[in-house]
């Protein structure tokens, strides 16, 4: 079934009920030094290239690639487009290995044909801190599908992982691979539901007319709570408290310090934005909330080309009701014109979905963890990370 997973240091299938397993690495670190040193062989047009996200150029091919051939929902309407911008945040955090964005061309033309990278992160599973790669990005051009590539690019960037003394990784895919630690449900919320109908995102409920959805989803047209703005750099040391204290609830969430605050939730335009709610009293930063950005291209529209998504990341309510800033941000985010609200049902999300009128969508996304055993499979609420 699973040719290339059944291989691999993950939860096997047929694992899942032996409680005898113990929990923790799969398999032990082996010395650098037996780490293979070449790379794993490609088809013979191939070759293996080190991309430079801060190349102008290499970052447009790149872009170029996914937004022709990256993740589409299962009805092939929508494409995923991470713009240039969100690519280089996503790539550049705190620690970086630019060896781990690994690029495939064609040696005759140079044409970039395929990419994977990892990031690096500190992941805490229950009281464990681990070391780990995010791998993000996995995409193979739509002509070279079913070529068993992709085992091949899994491959080489798990070797340059190990060179570099990591032996873990988490991943996301909406597909089910041996096996999930968690399986979570996206919810939307209609924000531009006149255009989300007309491009076949949603459709008109039954017994509901334009004008009664038009007004269901109607938001006010700026934030409501005392003290809520955007988040300023002098803000990174209250925010890192909160979302440190916040995440220790959870059985897997990454643990961040004030670098990795500062790189992934300080507003960065048109890629992430974040607000806090500071106490008009005390200036005390009670509460936070973050989105961020990714439009999908619209496949085959006449009239509309793309569509603006903002994503659910990470928001911490110490005195502001969840579901109230949560509306902040659904107003924010309207402001900025965006057309849906996405979120997924981890962390404490599950507690305003549905107040807030988010519906559940048709996709869902599977959390993998790579070399790590963990006993049980997570609910979706035990969960605290979200990946890009
Ligand atoms: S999930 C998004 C993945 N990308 C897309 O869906 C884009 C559109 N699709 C494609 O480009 C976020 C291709 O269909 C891809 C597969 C490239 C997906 N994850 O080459 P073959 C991520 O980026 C397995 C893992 O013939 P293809 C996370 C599949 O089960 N494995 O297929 C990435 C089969 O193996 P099996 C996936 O369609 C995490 C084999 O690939 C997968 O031409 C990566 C078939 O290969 C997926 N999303 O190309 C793992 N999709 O055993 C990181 C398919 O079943 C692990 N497959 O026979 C950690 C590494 C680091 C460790 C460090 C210690
Ligand atoms: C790695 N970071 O399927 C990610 N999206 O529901 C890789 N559906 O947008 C893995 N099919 O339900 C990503 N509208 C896996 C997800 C791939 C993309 C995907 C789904 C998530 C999606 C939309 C459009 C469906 C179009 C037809 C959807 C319904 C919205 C409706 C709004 C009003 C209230 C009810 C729900």
């Amino acid at each position: 079934r699973h040719k290339f997973w059944e291989t691999q240091p993950v939860g096997q299938f047929k694992d899942l009920h032996d409680a005898n397993l113990p929990e923790g690495p799969i398999e032990p670190p082996t010395p650098i030094s037996e780490v293979k040193q070449e790379p794993y062989n490609l088809p013979n047009l191939y070759e293996w290239v080190t991309c430079d996200m801060s190349s102008e150029d290499t970052c447009a091919e790149v872009y170029n690639l996914l937004s022709n051939n990256y993740v589409e929902d299962d009805e092939n309407m929508f494409r995923f487009n991470y713009s240039k911008e969100f690519l280089r945040w996503a790539l550049h955090p705190p620690g970086y290995y630019k060896t781990w964005h690994i690029g495939v061309r064609v040696k005759s033309s140079k044409k970039l044909v395929a990419f994977i990278t990892g990031i690096p992160a500190r992941m805490r599973v229950r009281s464990e801190i681990v070391s780990m790669a995010e791998v993000n990005f996995l995409c193979v051009h739509k002509k070279l599908r079913s070529k068993r590539l992709a085992p091949v690019m899994i491959k080489e960037v798990t070797r340059r992982v190990h060179l570099e003394n990591i032996w873990q990784a988490a991943y996301t895919a909406g597909v089910v691979l041996p096996t999930p630690i968690t399986s979570c449900q996206y919810w939307h919320r209609s924000l531009n539901p006149k255009k989300l109908i007309d491009v076949g995102f949603s459709r008109l409920g039954p017994r509901m007319t334009m004008s009664r959805t038009l007004k269901l989803y109607k938001l006010p047209d700026s934030p409501v709570t005392p003290g809520f703005r955007k988040m300023e750099l002098r803000d990174v040391p209250a925010v890192t408290r909160l979302l440190r204290a916040y995440l220790l609830q959870f059985v897997v969430a990454p643990d961040l310090d004030e670098l990795d605050v500062e790189h992934w939730i300080l507003p960065k335009e048109d890629v992430v934005d974040s607000f806090v709610v500071e106490s008009p009293e005390s200036h005390e930063i009670t509460d936070f909330c973050s989105f961020y950005t990714l439009p999908s291209s619209i496949l085959g529209h006449p009239t509309h080309s793309i569509l603006k998504a903002a994503y659910s990341y990470y928001n911490v309510a110490t005195k502001t009701p969840l579901v109230q800033l949560m509306n902040d941000a659904l107003i924010a985010a309207k402001q900025k014109d965006f057309d849906v609200f996405n979120a997924l049902d981890v962390m404490h999300n599950e507690t305003f979905l549905k107040e807030l009128k988010y519906g559940p969508g048709d996709g869902k996304l599977h959390y993998y963890l790579y070399n790590y055993r963990i006993k049980n499979i997570l609910r979706p609420w035990e969960l605290g990370l979200v990946l890009l």
